[in-house]
């Protein structure tokens, strides 16, 4: 299903977020939170257990071996949204060693890889003719669908979804020389529903890493911000290059807790532990998706390190950019016993794979700079989204990880 453009229920590659009203509809484990609720102080954790530094990867993080509670964040703990109703049940999770990127790949990391080999990432090459050709006709089924809801919707409605027909019908008209990403682009109108997210997203057939939402934007103005655009086969070519891999979904969520146990947050469970309006993460402020008021000082992308790291010292784990992991995505992978417990790798492609559909979803963690704290709080460390691999976009990028070798339990 390239290009989610075309399709009108998509619930999780929204903001992309959605978000389901009602607080108390999502089922937890029963596992009750630690109560302790100190903070780890940043940077600290990491370096106890850190092999000899003339060992640590440049730019990498040692994460212990060790248990740790995987899933959560819901319900009393903070969000909502689906991103956090398939985190589902919490469980004990063991993994060995291993190491992980302090911050996302960086466009100056991405341009090195690209030089030293030529690469030419997914957005950039033009679409198969048998991809358009789905295309087309997810694009028509799609305009069929918006057009009978025209016949129903209220007054208030009706302007939102001619909005979202012109943008579908715009999109399905591109010649797509190159297959392009999808960039986020603010509604002009008020949403008719909160689940189609073509109404906050456009197909730029332009747009890849080097022009994040098309022409007039440059990688070159955002040396130090993470790469966007990519897709999960670009994140591994490039982990590749780098002599790194992918992390697990589960090992980028122990590394996201930063060895706290079960607390909302990558940092702790206040949201604002150095002061009122004292962000620590890059996300959205304001009215979603209509007004996005950038207290912490960024619209879009910010460069990596620009807020604090969690007690690990990650970067940038929470927000900025969504990051690619290694599992294919399944809504109820935690309760999936083929998943294990002991270094889990997710689901297998046999069983994420669903009758009819083109694209297997990756996992996606950690959310984005348009994860707003009252709409999805995707940035919790414990929500998870689904990753459309024809989809590439301009909040989605990744971090690598490695795995670690002599190092002592
Ligand atoms: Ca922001
Ligand atoms: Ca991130």
């Amino acid at each position: 299903m390239r290009f989610l453009m075309f399709f009108l229920t998509t619930t999780a590659l929204s903001c992309g977020c959605s978000q389901n009203s009602g607080k108390d509809n999502v089922s937890t484990s029963g596992v009750v939170p630690k109560a302790d609720t100190s903070l780890v102080e940043p940077g600290t954790l990491h370096a106890e257990n850190a092999e000899s530094e003339s060992e640590r990867p440049p730019g990498m993080v040692l994460i212990p071996a060790g248990k740790f509670h995987m899933g959560g964040d819901a319900g009393e703990m903070g969000g909502n949204s689906h991103s956090h109703q398939t985190s589902y049940p919490i469980h004990e999770v063991m993994l060995d060693a291993f190491w992980i990127d302090a911050t996302e790949v960086t466009n100056r990391d991405f341009a090195k890889f690209v030089e030293a080999t030529g690469y030419v990432t997914f957005a950039e090459k033009p679409l198969s003719k048998k991809t358009r050709d789905e295309l087309k006709l997810a694009a028509a089924y799609n305009l069929r669908q918006l057009k009978q809801e025209l016949l129903h919707c209220s007054p208030d409605q009706k302007k939102a979804i001619e909005a979202t027909i012109e943008r579908v019908e715009n999109a399905s008209k591109l010649s797509q020389a190159t297959a392009g990403a999808i960039v986020f682009s603010k509604p002009k109108s008020e949403l008719y529903n909160s689940t189609d997210i073509n109404q906050w997203w456009r197909l730029e057939p332009t747009a890849n890493w080097r022009m994040p939402e098309g022409p007039g934007t440059s990688w070159k103005d955002r040396m130090d911000h993470p790469v966007v655009n990519v897709t999960y086969e670009d994140a591994q070519a490039y982990a590749k290059w780098a002599g790194k891999r992918l992390p697990t979904e589960a090992e980028w969520e122990k590394a996201a807790r930063g060895g706290l146990d079960r607390l909302p947050y990558a940092w702790g469970r206040e949201m604002f532990p150095e002061g009122k309006d004292i962000w620590m993460a890059n996300i959205w402020q304001g009215e979603w998706p209509h007004n996005n008021i950038a207290s912490d000082g960024y619209v879009m992308t910010s460069p990596v390190k620009t807020f604090p790291p969690n007690p690990f010292g990650l970067y940038d784990i929470a927000g900025n950019v969504w990051e690619i992991v290694s599992d294919y995505y399944h809504p109820q992978a935690y309760a999936m016993k083929s998943a294990g417990t002991r270094n889990p790798k997710g689901p297998s492609r046999q069983q994420v794979a669903q009758p009819g559909q083109r694209v297997i979803l990756r996992v996606t963690r950690g959310g984005s700079f348009l994860c707003s704290d009252v709409w999805c709080k995707g940035y919790q460390p414990g929500a998870r989204q689904p990753f459309d691999n024809e989809s590439p976009s301009n909040h989605t990028g990744f971090r690598c990880a490695m795995d670690a070798i002599n190092v002592v339990d």
